[in-house]
């Protein structure tokens, strides 16, 4: 498995070397509180490029609880507030991404 760090990147850049990359999973990682208008533009960007469900979202960063059924709503995967476990994330990932 590769991981790619992108950086900090716009929304357009985010898919755009998602659909690159040809990756399984793209993690935004969130600080600034914006992680719903973040994660929609990138969910809508996918979509309009046609890729939307060959990927899977993860979002992490400073994300409270509460907001974590509304983001699984709008699609994504999981998410990881602080503290979270490294171990965690990777196994959710062999777990769900098959390859
Ligand atoms: C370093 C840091 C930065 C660096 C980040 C550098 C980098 N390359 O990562 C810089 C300077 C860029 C930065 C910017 C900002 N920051 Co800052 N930052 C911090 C700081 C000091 C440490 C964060 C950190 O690395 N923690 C260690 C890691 C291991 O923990 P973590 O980030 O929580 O990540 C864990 C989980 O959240 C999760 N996770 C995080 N991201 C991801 C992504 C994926 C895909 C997955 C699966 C999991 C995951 O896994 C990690 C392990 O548990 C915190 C204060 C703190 N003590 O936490 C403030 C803090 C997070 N920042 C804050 C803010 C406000 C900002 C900015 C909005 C500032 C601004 N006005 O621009 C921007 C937003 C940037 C963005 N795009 O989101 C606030 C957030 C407040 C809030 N929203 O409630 C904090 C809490 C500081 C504070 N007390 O005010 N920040």
């Amino acid at each position: 498995m590769e991981l790619i760090f992108g950086g900090f990147q716009n929304v357009e850049q985010i898919v755009e070397s998602a659909i690159q990359e040809d990756v399984d999973v793209i993690g935004l990682s969130i600080h600034s509180g914006a992680h719903f208008a973040y994660t929609q533009q990138v969910i809508d960007l996918l979509k309009e490029r046609g890729v939307l469900d060959d990927v899977m979202i993860l979002v992490g960063g400073i994300v409270p609880a509460k907001d974590f059924p509304k983001l699984k709503e709008m699609g994504v995967a999981n998410i990881y507030g602080p503290g979270s476990m490294t171990s965690d994330i990777v196994e959710f990932i062999k777990t769900h991404v098959k390859k």
